[in-house]
Formats: structure tokens, sequence, C-alpha cells
């Protein structure tokens, strides 16, 4: 039977005021998750777990510092702070994050070489993080997505679930951005939009 999986982006301690990379109100969609998940037979969530030298990491870069651009292997990157080291506090989910009914976690940006904010694919599209082929294996043909960050790893979630083939749907209260530049969180919304992602409050997913 077609299914629809609650996916939990990045919902881990770092992403959270006083955390490395804090999105502003990041602890804000932890209530909202918790209150969704009992509408959903399925729930996953992904995790940031980078090496402690990833090169997304400006401290890798000698000269550089946070959020400024360069490129690593070809690829453009946005350099953070370093974040969800590997077994650190920081890349722990949330403590107030229900795990009770999470059926699988994903992890993603675990090669130093490459960046991966889709909860899908790293950012070069080289490797899957085998989340669609878990999800199909399963009968999912529509996910619905909430988490951090929402100009980041949302927004690249999304876009790949839609390339994916699911029906996908963002919990508009459930997600919060970084907005580096003020209006990415705006424009990730329309880009979302205009890719046929559906955006949905909370309150109106049936069954929660
Ligand atoms: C994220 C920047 C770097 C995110 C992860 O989860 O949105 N952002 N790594
Ligand atoms: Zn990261």
């Amino acid at each position: 039977m077609a299914t629809d999986a609650l996916i939990l982006v990045d919902i881990q301690n770092d992403f959270l005021p006083g955390g490395a990379l804090a999105v502003p109100e990041g602890d804000a969609v932890i209530p909202v998750v918790n209150r969704l998940q009992s509408a959903f037979d399925i729930v996953v969530a992904s995790q940031d777990w980078h090496p402690a030298d990833h090169l997304s990491f400006a401290s890798q870069h000698e000269g550089l510092t946070p959020f400024e651009v360069t490129e690593v292997d070809g690829l453009t990157q946005i350099l953070w702070p370093d974040h969800c080291v590997q077994g650190s506090h920081g890349a722990e989910f949330a403590a107030d994050l229900n795990m009770g009914r999470v059926d699988a976690v994903f992890r993603k940006g675990t090669d130093r070489r490459i960046d991966s904010y889709s909860a899908f694919h790293d950012n070069g599209h080289r490797k899957a993080t085998g989340l669609a082929d878990w999800l199909r294996a399963r009968d999912v043909t529509a996910v619905t997505l909430a988490g951090l960050a929402a100009d980041v790893c949302v927004y690249f979630t999304a876009m790949d679930a839609v390339d994916e083939g699911f029906a996908t749907r963002l919990v508009s209260d459930g997600t919060r951005g970084v907005d580096l530049q003020p209006g990415d969180v705006d424009s990730a919304f329309d880009r979302m939009r205009a890719a046929g992602v559906e955006m949905v409050t909370s309150e109106r997913i049936a069954g929660h």
C-alpha cells in the first residue's frame, strides 16, 4: 500500500540556538515534528555527520573564514564553522526530539571531500545515501519534510525528493532557515513551490 513518510532533516544540536551553526528559532521545529509523527506510518531522520577534517569547514582552508565561498573537488562550497562532527554533542539529535518513532537514520557528509546537503545524495550527485531505495522498498510514494535548515539541507532534500519521483510536501511551520543573505529562505520556498513541492501547515496534516 502506498504510504507517506515523514523525513526529519538534521534536527541536531549544532543547528539549534547555541549550536555551532545555529539556525534562528531552530528549536521551534521540535514540538511541531514531535506532534506530527503519529500521523505517519514511517518516520526517518537525516543526520549531518562530518569527520573532524571535513572540507566544508573553513578551519580546513588556510586564510578563509566561515561563510566564504571556495571550490572543493570541482564544486562550489560555502565554508561553514566546524559543525556536526561525528561523535560530538553538536552532532547528536536534539534532546527533546522524539526518536522513539524513527525507523531509520541516514547519515550524510561523511566523506571528507564532498558535502551533502540533501538526505538523498551528496552535492555532486556522486553517491546516494540509500534513502530513496529504502523508501521505495517500503512502498513510499509521498514524503513530508520538516527540519533544518529550510534554505540549505531541507531545500536540497526537497528538490531531490521531487527528482526521485516522490510527491513532496514541506511542513511550513516545521522548518526554519539560516538566511545567510536576507531573503534566502523566501527564495528557497519559491523555488521549492515552483518545482512542485506542496507547502502545508502541520495543523492541516490529517490524523494529527
Ligand atoms: C546544513 C550547512 C552545512 C543543514 C548542513 O543541515 O542545513 N547546513 N551542513
Ligand atoms: Zn554540514
